[in-house]
């Protein structure tokens, strides 16, 4: 059995977890939860960093990042599956993927910014720096909504989306009516999309 390391509202461990359920892997894998703010917990043996996802093979090897993650899985699951193994659509969906990673990264530094900082400490150029980056992104995004529904860079992208509504009460959907309408697409394409959202 492949162990998770994962937190519930992670939107990189939901990607995870909706790329091990596309590729039909999940009842290979245990969830586990992990408490990043818990020095004890053994998260941060298993990968130095303390972040969430880690994958723990059956030979005991950690694996980590997200993206790293998922081409395990992929490979996992005969390759070419959720990461096209075509140049041109392989490169396309790993550079969505991290632009959609890019969104969570910031988004969740502006998460920890008001978690972590009492309000007089906190920084507006900081945030404004990296809300910019969730703009720019999403506008691109926006622009071109992706064609796939079932890549990892979709799978990123809804995660993202989903990230923002659940941190962010959803502020972005008001100027990006096309990907509004893509991620009810994704969602109704998906059933894992549905099943995997925190409801903390
Ligand atoms: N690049 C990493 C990012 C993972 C990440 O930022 N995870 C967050 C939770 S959403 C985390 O573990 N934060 C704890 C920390 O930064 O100490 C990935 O793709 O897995």
């Amino acid at each position: 059995m492949l162990v998770l390391r994962a937190a519930a509202p992670s939107p990189f461990a939901r990607k995870v977890r909706i790329a091990a359920a596309v590729l039909e892997l999940d009842d290979r894998i245990e969830i586990s939860a992990a408490d990043t703010g818990d020095p004890d917990d053994l998260l941060r043996k298993q990968n130095p960093l303390g972040k969430v996802p880690a994958l723990i093979l059956e030979s005991g090897e950690v694996l980590y990042d997200s993206a790293v993650i998922v081409e395990y899985l992929d490979a996992l699951a005969g390759g070419g599956q959720i990461i096209p193994a075509d140049p041109a659509t392989r490169f396309r969906s790993l550079t969505q993927q991290a632009l959609a990673d890019g969104i969570m990264d910031a988004a969740v530094l502006l998460r920890y910014e008001s978690l972590w900082r009492e309000p007089d400490e906190r920084s507006e150029k900081w945030i404004v720096y990296q809300g910019d980056k969730i703009s720019r992104a999403l506008a691109a995004f926006e622009a071109a909504p992706p064609e796939e529904l079932s890549d990892i860079g979709t799978i990123a992208l809804a995660c993202a989306l989903g990230y923002l509504d659940l941190r962010f009460e959803g502020a972005w959907r008001a100027d990006h009516p096309r990907l509004v309408a893509w991620l009810d697409l994704f969602s109704d394409a998906t059933p894992s999309f549905e099943a995997t959202r925190f409801r903390g």
